[in-house]
């Protein structure tokens, strides 16, 4: 059997995207996401994504389609931040869509997402709300009703000072001096496999530029080092509004590019602009 597959990136976190648009399942197993994100044995990518049909009703459920997700290591995040606007433009173009400013509703283990195309080639997303209480994270670093911002982790041998945030998926974020220097290779899986966060973490290391322009890097659950990390992007602007360290409205740098992101006062909700580019189309076959 041969499946067809678009290969797109947003800011160098690459994702194989596939149309499932027949069934409700995806057509991969985790086991098979793997081989085929694997950069010697497969394609190569940080995860696999499937458009899955919506749901067909005409109240606040209703959705234009379904998107689940497998990272490189088969596991299964709630939410991609980057993959949902490479999502975005490959049902466009699937449905051969012109109008350039197209919003989908788009169904996620994290809840409704609505990515909307921008002339140019960006895609802004309507991201929803941050979560912010332990329980919701989850984390054991406070109590399940608390938030954890500011408290001392104890990882790789030092005490770090966090900041966690779920978009769904949750995201551990620390500000340091500079993010050049943090040993990212070492001290990610330390991180990510911390016994505080049950449910594995994305943990970001934000250097603070100016108010209005973060540097981040990102250890991220289930990939690893990624050139960015959309729904950490989001994360890490909360983070530093719940410190005083940034503003509403900021530029995320990622090893991979630029996002623009923006935490209403109005309704809470976080906007994220960015790219989202197509890299080649192929066939493989299982
Ligand atoms: O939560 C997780 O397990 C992440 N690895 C999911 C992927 C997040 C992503 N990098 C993003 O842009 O939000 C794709």
């Amino acid at each position: 059997m041969a499946i067809a597959f678009v290969k797109y990136h947003g800011l160098g976190n690459d994702f194989i995207l596939i149309d499932n648009r027949q069934s409700s399942q995806p057509c991969l197993t985790p086991e098979q996401a793997v081989i085929w994100c694997d950069r010697h044995f497969g394609i190569g990518a940080d995860g696999v994504i499937f458009a899955l049909p919506g749901q067909a009703d005409s109240g606040q459920t209703a959705s234009d389609y379904t998107m689940r997700i497998f990272n490189s290591d088969g596991s299964e995040p709630e939410m991609c931040g980057n993959g949902i606007r490479c999502m975005a433009r490959f049902v466009a173009a699937l449905e051969g869509e012109s109008d350039t400013e197209k919003a989908y509703r788009i169904q996620t283990l994290a809840g409704m997402i609505v990515p909307k195309l921008e002339a140019g080639g960006k895609v802004r997303v309507d991201m929803g709300s941050p979560r912010l209480l332990a329980a919701e994270i989850p984390t054991t670093l406070a109590a399940p009703n608390e938030k954890v911002i500011n408290l001392p982790l104890q990882a790789a041998g030092k005490i770090w000072d966090v900041t966690c945030v779920s978009m769904g998926n949750p995201h551990c974020i620390t500000f340091v001096e500079d993010v050049a220097e943090i040993p990212l290779e070492a001290i990610g899986p330390q991180f990510e496999h911390h016994s505080a966060f049950p449910q594995r973490i994305n943990a970001e290391f934000i250097q603070v530029v100016r108010p209005d322009y973060l540097k981040m890097r990102v250890w991220e659950r289930g990939a690893g080092i990624t050139l960015a990390c959309g729904t950490g992007a989001c994360a890490s602007l909360v983070a530093g509004v719940l410190t005083g360290r940034c503003d509403r409205r900021a530029t995320v740098e990622l090893p991979g590019g630029c996002l623009e992101i923006e935490w209403s006062e109005a309704d809470q909700r976080i906007s994220m602009t960015g790219d989202a580019q197509q890299v080649f189309t192929g066939v493989m076959s299982l």
